[in-house]
């Protein structure tokens, strides 16, 4: 019998020796930071390829999924969520192939970076809901047609967690040493966002010229952002065998982790040149804040639980949100975390939030106190409450919650903040909740949502789109634009959330990066 997807990643079949597939790429292209030639991870063995695409003979075999253990549909749930995934597909093939993003209403293409975002967000998940040939199609594309050696400025976080991420998991699904040599390229084209007199990042870098600098907008880089890149770097140099990666994001973290912090939460800036951390920026842990605090725990979880700093971080900052943001509902004691601006409680709460409930009980699970699970679960029931509460079951990006007045709602939502983006967060919480606490409920909950997004956001033809108001049910007014994110990790966790086979990407093998990649906890 074949490998469960599980352990055919974490145990693939190893043949042959450590050897160089890759030869002194940077050189050629004017890369000046980049450097040195990959090599395999001795541990792991993969079908090699060589520059211009062509197989360079490594003697090792890809990993096939097993649609009979775990991996494709098992129930109608899962067959539902497979069907919206194809439909999503259908739409960005026939009118955006090889864009980074359809526009569901005009049919077409809109470009951000022009790296494909869609496709390589999707691999992983096509991977696991079986669809072969889609994955085939965009293994091609990603062969032939994927340009990183590109005149275009790239925002160094996002690229990461879709691309590096996305190129990193497709590696480990299928073990198709193409994937690790573009994501070797890649990561070797941003690292000159390093080259930095703080070692914090420059956002931006241009992937031809290797020229890096600070966002258009302002002189500060996102603290979320430079604090969100170090699943992945850290993951390609334990592939590659070249620490340069790991090395460039662990001073981050270091630099960061030595910043005075009230109760270990974290201002929204910080800046490249200084070091420092904007004064008096807003503290939260929505836009701008998150993945900060996933990925505190998230590094810890990576190494085996060895870097228990990082962990006792995570605790602090999760005890300063307890002390600072959670706070309740006059009417109903629903639990939300809320916002410090300029020092002053506010009590508003991006959908992007709704992460917390899932990490929490990912840590909790890892041994961490019965309280993160606790609030988990009321933050969960809040998250799926920003649904149930509007008229079209869907949730607004921002939702502001009342905790003065008992006879008025729980939630209100000003008119600028009434979209929805097709965002994952409360989805992929409601997955880690589910296979953590077995509790259907939360099934239930992911199940409503889904015919939500599948009343008012599905478009006929091909493509789902985003949404101008969630409180109109009449006219939802679709913004013409499918995120990438909708295929990487909104319909993922669904799928994921409906299986019922725990050993599926193992939460004890795989950590998932915060754009739903999974990358695979490293054995101490
Ligand atoms: C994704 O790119 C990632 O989940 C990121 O962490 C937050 N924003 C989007 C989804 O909402």
């Amino acid at each position: 019998m074949k490998p469960k997807i599980a352990d055919a990643v974490v145990q693939p079949e190893v043949k042959g020796q450590k050897e160089s597939i890759v030869g002194n790429q940077e050189e050629d292209e004017g890369i000046g930071a980049a450097g040195g030639e990959l090599e395999v991870n001795e541990e792991k063995k993969t079908k090699g390829q060589s520059q211009d695409g062509a197989d360079a003979g490594v003697d090792v075999q890809v990993q096939v999924p097993n649609m009979e253990d775990g991996v494709g549909p098992q129930n109608a749930q899962q067959k539902a969520v497979v069907e919206a995934f194809k439909h999503a597909w259908k739409g960005y093939k026939q009118y955006a192939w090889g864009h980074d993003e359809l526009k569901p209403i005009s049919k077409a293409a809109s470009d951000w970076f022009g790296l494909g975002l869609t496709i390589i967000d999707s691999l992983d998940t096509m991977w696991i809901m079986g669809l072969m040939e889609e994955f085939e199609e965009a293994r091609r594309w990603v062969e032939k047609d994927l340009v990183l050696k590109k005149n275009v400025d790239v925002n160094l976080f996002e690229t990461t967690i879709r691309v590096l991420g996305g190129l990193l998991s497709a590696f480990h699904l299928s073990n198709d040493g193409l994937f690790l040599e573009k994501a070797r390229e890649l990561g070797d084209r941003l690292m000159p966002c390093f080259n930095s007199p703080s070692k914090i990042p420059y956002s931006d870098v241009n992937l031809d010229t290797g020229k890096a600098h600070p966002p258009r907008w302002g002189p500060d880089s996102t603290t979320s952002e430079v604090t969100s890149i170090q699943l992945e770097f850290r993951e390609l140099s334990h592939q590659t065998g070249n620490d340069k990666y790991k090395n460039a994001v662990d001073e981050v973290m270091g630099h960061i982790q030595s910043l005075p912090k009230e109760n270990g939460l974290i201002p929204i800036f910080v800046n490249a040149r200084s070091g420092q951390f904007r004064a008096g920026a807003t503290i939260t842990v929505g836009a701008r804040g998150d993945s900060y605090y996933e990925y505190l725990l998230k590094q810890w979880l990576q190494t085996g639980k060895t870097e228990d700093k990082l962990r006792d971080e995570y605790v602090t900052a999760i005890e300063g949100m307890q002390k600072n943001l959670v706070k309740s509902t006059a009417a109903n004691g629903l639990k939300f975390i809320g916002e410090l601006v300029r020092g002053s409680f506010s009590p508003k709460m991006d959908h992007l939030v709704c992460f917390l409930p899932g990490t929490l009980a990912i840590g909790h699970h890892n041994g961490l106190d019965a309280s993160h699970l606790e609030l988990a679960k009321e933050l969960a029931k809040t998250c799926y409450q920003m649904y149930a509460d509007m008229p079209t079951g869907l949730s607004p990006e921002i939702a502001y919650f009342n905790i003065n007045n008992p006879g008025k709602p729980d939630i209100e939502v000003k008119n600028a903040d009434t979209h929805n983006l097709l965002r994952p967060e409360t989805v992929e919480s409601l997955f880690y909740l589910y296979r953590l606490t077995g509790d259907k409920q939360y099934r239930d909950w992911g199940w409503k949502i889904f015919q939500a997004f599948e009343k008012y956001t599905k478009v006929q033809g091909g493509g789902y789109s985003s949404i101008g108001s969630v409180k109109d049910t009449k006219n939802p007014r679709f913004r013409d634009k499918m995120e990438s994110f909708f295929l990487g990790e909104t319909l993922k966790y669904l799928f994921l959330l409906f299986s019922d086979d725990p050993t599926l990407l193992s939460l004890d093998k795989y950590v998932f990066n915060t754009e739903a990649h999974p990358l695979p906890i490293w054995r101490p």
